[in-house]
């Protein structure tokens, strides 16, 4: 089937960032199509639906804010909104804001190539249609790409298996059953607790600890909702300026600066707090190893408290990379899950997997038989969305090829040979180290301002120009090279995809003055970019 259509935008994706890109459009009249490879909203939401997954920041703040009525009227019920309650709200939105009839559900996108001399794209669908498009938005996410790793004899194994970031929408029952779960980062720790409540045995393969902060998750007080609500818009200007996208500052003062006595201090309260603040609790903690390592102390502590066991509690502790370079885990009951009678935890630094047969898995030192394998082993982040489709740009140049050393953008929102394309939270934006939903309303405006700037003026074509995307590359390089970040073994940093260039993905150099770069960007005509 091939049928020509022809649209002023194509969006990819209908996450947070798609259906927020799909309603500015259509407010600038713009004729949009939105292509979704779900069978429904959400995004990251409608995907990792695992048992425990629950976002790490707060609800009243993960959530938009360009709609005071919608503000007004949602109710969150709990601290950190669970998944089924942030893909309620997105479900929500797309309903009050009428976005349903714009977005193609189960609909892959293969391929999109610019024609140079027409200055449109043709984007091509896993249905085998074409559609002619203005412009392209990559609405993809940045961590939407799930990764498993290949074992040997993976197919031969008779159980069953499970992404984290593609859990079956019916949900999986682990009741008496023997589970292997491989990965502890922020997925492994929120879904290990939950399914140890259920399973009769749950055997968990580490290769990395991560360093995992309590959530103290609750329901939310009515009387702080209604405070919250009576002044949003002065926390979400707060929001937009600050550092990370959240209505809060860091500590200004270092931790070298502080006696042990106030760090322990600071650092309790912030434990007891609960949440990932305790991360910003100095100004220096990503920059300073020795201030740094107080921090990882202070935890390595708190994990002696919650575990029995001081071998499995030795085994739990990170300690070959500072805190914050992997991002922290925000967690309930993890620590404590490792004292359950039917829970255990195998270090596969020590003794790697070796393979699958068809009962279970196999490392150096032992045999384990299982029902059902869970795989939080993460994402191609950052670029594994963007580089799934067969992108060719200006000149038949296509984007694997541009970005085969590594990913490369002006602000993160475009790069050089793809003229019309934007990216929503892309490699070079500060997307994974903010406030997420911040980072991408912050995104689609700036992108649809630039769009309603090129219609107003009858311009055809937008291109990022090759100096300003260098200049951006080393800046979010530098950024990242006085920091600590490029010590750990990331995905930040693509470490955990065998091949993966190794390059610090996010700009690190701060929300707010990102916004304020990309504003006067835009007030000096769009600066970098060339305008046709
Ligand atoms: O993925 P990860 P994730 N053998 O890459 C291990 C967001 N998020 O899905 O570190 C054995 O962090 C891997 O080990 P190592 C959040 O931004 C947010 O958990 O590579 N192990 C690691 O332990 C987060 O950072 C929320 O050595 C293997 C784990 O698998 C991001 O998503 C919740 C392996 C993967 O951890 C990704 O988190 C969930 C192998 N071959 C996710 N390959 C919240 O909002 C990989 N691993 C709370």
């Amino acid at each position: 089937m091939s049928l020509e259509r022809e649209v002023d935008v194509v969006v990819v994706g209908a996450g947070f960032s798609g259906l927020y890109m799909l309603h500015k459009l259509r407010q600038q009249n713009l004729d949009v199509v939105v292509f979704e490879r779900g069978d429904g909203v959400g995004g990251t939401w409608f995907w990792n639906r695992y048992p425990g997954a629950r976002c790490d920041v707060e609800s009243q703040d993960y959530s938009y804010s360009f709609s005071p009525e919608l503000e007004q009227e949602w109710e969150w019920t709990e601290r950190y909104p669970a998944q089924p309650e942030i893909l309620n709200y997105l479900n929500h939105v797309a309903d009050r804001f009428d976005l349903r009839r714009s977005i193609e559900l189960e609909t892959e996108v293969t391929k999109a190539a610019f024609d140079d001399g027409a200055n449109q794209w043709l984007v091509t669908t896993d249905r085998g249609e074409s559609i002619k498009a203005k412009y392209v938005v990559m609405a993809t996410g940045c961590l939407s790409n799930g990764r498993v790793p290949d074992f040997d004899g993976m197919d031969t194994f008779g159980g069953e298996i499970y992404h984290t970031g593609s859990w079956p929408q019916e949900g999986v029952d682990f009741t008496g059953k023997r589970v292997g779960v491989i990965g502890t980062g922020s997925s492994g720790i929120q879904a290990i607790p939950e399914i140890a409540k259920q399973a009769e045995q749950l055997t968990v393969f580490q290769r990395t600890p991560g360093f995992s902060v309590p959530a103290r998750n609750a329901p939310i007080d009515p009387e702080f909702l209604k405070e919250v609500k009576a002044n949003y818009p002065q926390r979400r200007e707060f929001a937009r300026r600050s550092a990370t996208g959240l209505p809060f500052n860091g500590g200004t003062e270092t931790a070298m600066e502080a006696t042990d006595e106030q760090r322990k201090a600071t650092y309790e309260s912030l434990w007891g707090e609960g949440g990932f603040r305790i991360g910003a609790a100095y100004a220096d903690l990503i920059v300073n190893k020795d201030s740094n390592d107080t921090l990882a102390a202070f935890i390595h502590s708190k994990i002696d408290e919650a575990v029995d066991d001081p071998r499995t509690a030795e085994k739990l502790k990170p300690r070959d990379y500072p805190v914050s370079t992997k991002r922290i885990c925000v967690d309930t009951d993890y620590y404590a899950t490792y004292n359950r009678p039917n829970v255990s935890l195998v270090d596969v630094r020590q003794s790697p997997i070796v393979g699958f047969d068809e009962r279970g898995l196999k490392t150096q030192d032992a045999e384990y038989e299982f029902d059902v394998v869970v795989f939080a082993t993460g994402f191609d982040a950052m670029t594994g969305a963007l580089l799934g489709p067969d992108i060719t740009g200006a000149n038949g140049l296509s984007l694997r090829e541009h970005w085969h050393a590594g990913p490369r953008t002006y602000l993160g929102l475009s790069t050089v040979g793809f003229p019309n394309m934007f990216i929503v939270a892309g490699p070079g934006s500060p997307s994974v180290l903010t406030n997420m939903v911040s980072a991408i309303e912050q995104h689609v405006e700036w992108i649809s301002d630039h769009l309603a700037h090129l219609e107003d003026r009858g311009l055809q074509r937008s291109e990022a120009l090759s100096e300003a995307e260098d200049g951006w590359v080393a800046q979010v390089n530098g950024i990242a090279e006085s920091t600590l970040f490029n010590t750990a073994n990331s995905w930040y940093l693509g470490a955990n995809v065998p091949g993966k260039p190794r390059i610090f993905m996010p700009y690190a150099g701060g929300f707010g003055a990102y916004r304020e770069t990309c504003d006067a960007v835009a007030a000096d005509g769009y600066r970098g970019f060339v305008l046709s």
